[in-house]
C-alpha cells in the first residue's frame, strides 16, 4: 500500500490503517486557545480534549494553537499543511505501540504574522480558556527577587504598543481589554508548565504587567480571572525520524510532525475556572482544591530525577534516559537522591504512596521504547534546576538534611557547562538560553573552585552558605581531577 499524506481529505481513507477521529471536526467550536504547541501539549492536553470529543462529544472545546515566536513558523506550516491533524504514537515498555490520529486542534495562528488575529481569537465569545506551555524559562520573572522583569526589551515594547504585542503578557492583556470593552466575561488562564504554583505565579506576573499598562483591566483581572494551579505529566521525547518512518512503514501514513509519548498520563487541576471548563474529570483528570502536594512531588521527584540522570549521563556519554537507567550506578544514584534528599522534605501526601510513586518513576524512566534523549533533559537547565533541584537543596540546608547528591549534580553541571565535551571525547550539544553565561562562569573553575556559583540569577545567595560551598568545592575538585563521573557517582552510593 502506498503511503498517504495525513490531512482532512485523506482521513476517510485511513480507517483501516490506524485510529482516526470519529467526530466531525468541521462542527466544532474553539473553546481553548493554547500558546506553545510543542510535543507536550499535543501528547497531553490536546489528547485529553480529543478523547472528550471522541467519547462525550464536547463540541465547544476544540483548540486553536498559537505560536508567538518566529521559531514556531515551521510548526505552523506543517500543521496547516496537515489540517492540524497529527498522530500520537504511544510506546509501551513491552514493545506494544498504539498510533492514533488526534483531531482536537482545529486552527493554528502564528502571532508574528498577524498579532490582531491572535488577539481577536482570544477575545472571541467562544474562547473560554487560554492555556499555556511556554516552558519554565518563559515567565519573565527575576529569580532573585521573584518579581516581574520589566527590563526585558520585549516587555518594554509591549507596554508602549498595547495593540502589537510580542510577549504572552501583551497578548493576554490586549485580549482581556477587548473582552472587557465588549462586555464579555474573561477567559480562564491555565498554565501547564512545570513550575510550582504555576497559576499563582502567572497571576502575579500578569498583574504586575497589567498594573503598569492599564489599572482598570488589572483590577478586573484581579477580581474575575481564574488562574488554576495545575500539575501536568506525560513523558514526551523529541520526535525523531525513526517514528516518522515507523508510521510510513507500518501504517502507510505520512505525518511530518507526529508525537511520541509514554502510556502514563496525569493531570491534577485546581477547580478555579472563570468561564466554564470541559468535563475532564470524565477522563480521570483530578480536580482538587489544592494542587500543592502533587506538583511538589512531581517536580521534585520526576523533573529533578530526570536532571539527576541527564547531566552526568551527558558527561558520561549515555545518550538516553533509559540508557542511564540500564546503568545500575546511575539508577541507584537517582533513587538515593529521591530517598535521601527529596522524600524527607515531601512529608506525607494524602492518598499517595510515595514509595510506589518513586517505583513507578523508575519504571517510566526505564521504558526502553521511549528513548528520551539526555540532551532534551539537559536543555534549558538554567531555567529548570532553580525550579526542580535547587529548592530541595535549600530545604535540606535549612533542616540539616543530606545535600550530597544534589550538590554533586550542580558540580557536574559546572563541568558540563565548562567542557562541552563528553568524557569519551564526543562533542556535547548544549542547548540553553544562558549557554554563554554558564560557560563563562564555569571556565574559571580551575582558578576559583566556586566561580560557577557566582551566577546570582541561578544560585541566589547559595554561595554564602558555608556548608554547601565546602561540599560543592570538594566535589567539583574531584570531578575535574578524576574525569570519571560514573566512578565518582559509584563512590557516593
Ligand atoms: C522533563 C520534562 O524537560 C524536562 O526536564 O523532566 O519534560 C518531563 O518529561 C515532563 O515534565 C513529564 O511530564
Amino acid at each position: 500500500m502506498e503511503s498517504l499524506k495525513l490531512n482532512a481529505q485523506n482521513l476517510s481513507k485511513f480507517a483501516d490503517r490506524l485510529a482516526v477521529p470519529k467526530y466531525d471536526r468541521s462542527s466544532l467550536k474553539t473553546g481553548i486557545v493554547h500558546i506553545g504547541v510543542g510535543g507536550f501539549h499535543r501528547s497531553h492536553q490536546a489528547y485529553y480534549i480529543h478523547q472528550l470529543l471522541e467519547k462525550y462529544s464536547a463540541k465547544d472545546w476544540a483548540i486553536c494553537g498559537v505560536g508567538l515566536r518566529e521559531a514556531d513558523r515551521n510548526m505552523a506550516n506543517v500543521l496547516e499543511d496537515q489540517d492540524y491533524l497529527y498522530t500520537l504514537v504511544t510506546q509501551y515498555p513491552d514493545g506494544k505501540v498504539e498510533s492514533e490520529v488526534i483531531g482536537s486542534i482545529t486552527e493554528y495562528l502564528l502571532a508574528v504574522d498577524n498579532p490582531q488575529l491572535v488577539i481577536d481569537k482570544m477575545a472571541h465569545p467562544n474562547t473560554k480558556i487560554v492555556s499555556l506551555t511556554i516552558t519554565e524559562g518563559g515567565y519573565n520573572f527575576n529569580p532573585n527577587t521573584g518579581e516581574f522583569d520589566f527590563k526585558n526589551p520585549d516587555i518594554q515594547h509591549d507596554l508602549s504598543h498595547p495593540n502589537q504585542p510580542k510577549t504572552v503578557y501583551g497578548y493576554l492583556m490586549a485580549a482581556l481589554r477587548k473582552r472587557h470593552a465588549n462586555e464579555l466575561p474573561p477567559f480562564t488562564i491555565l498554565s501547564c508548565d512545570n513550575i510550582q504554583h504555576n497559576g499563582d505565579m502567572l497571576r502575579k506576573m500578569l498583574l504586575a504587567f497589567a498594573t503598569k499598562q492599564d489599572i482598570k483591566i488589572a483590577d478586573w483581572i484581579a477580581k474575575e480571572v481564574g488562574f488554576p494551579n495545575t500539575m501536568v505529566d506525560r513523558i514526551t521525547p523529541i520526535t525523531t525520524s525513526e517514528v516518522t518512518s515507523y508510521l510510513e512503514n507500518t501504517h502507510q501514513v505520512t505525518d511530518e510532525w507526529c508525537v511520541v509519548c509514554e502510556p502514563f498520563i496525569q493531570w491534577v487541576v485546581e477547580d478555579n475556572f472563570s468561564n466554564g471548563r470541559p468535563q475532564l474529570e470524565k477522563l480521570g483528570v483530578q480536580f482538587v482544591p489544592d494542587v500543592t502536594p502533587y506538583e511538589k512531588m512531581k517536580i521534585r521527584l520526576l523533573n529533578a530525577g530526570h536532571s539527576v540522570l541527564g547531566i552526568p549521563g551527558a558527561i558520561h556519554g549515555h545518550p538516553t534516559i533509559d540508557g542511564c537507567m540500564e546503568d545500575a550506578v546511575f539508577a541507584k544514584f537517582m533513587r538515593q537522591f529521591m530517598d535521601k534528599e527529596v522524600t524527607p522534605i515531601l512529608g506525607k501526601i494524602e492518598g499517595v504512596d510515595i514509595e510506589k510513586y518513586k517505583d513507578s518513576l523508575e519504571n517510566r524512566f526505564a521504558n526502553p521504547n521511549i528513548k528520551d534523549s539526555v540532551s532534551r533533559i539537559c536543555a534549558e537547565s538554567a531555567a529548570k534546576l532553580p525550579k526542580f533541584l535547587i529548592p530541595t537543596l535549600r530545604e535540606n540546608l535549612e533542616n540539616g538534611g543530606s545535600i550530597k547528591y544534589a550538590t554533586f549534580i550542580l558540580a557536574a553541571w559546572c563541568y558540563y557547562s565548562d567542557k562541552g565535551i563528553q568524557e569519551n571525547g564526543e562533542p556535547l550539544e548544549i542547548i540553553d538560553a544562558q549557554k554563554k553565561a554558564l560557560h563563562q562562569a564555569a571556565q574559571k573553575t580551575e582558578n576559583d573552585w566556586t566561580s560557577f556559583l557566582n551566577q546570582d540569577e541561578i544560585f541566589e545567595n547559595l554561595n554564602k552558605n558555608e556548608r554547601f560551598v565546602k561540599e560543592y568545592a570538594s566535589i567539583v575538585q574531584t570531578i575535574y581531577r578524576e574525569k570519571n563521573i560514573r566512578k565518582l557517582m559509584h563512590e557516593l552510593l
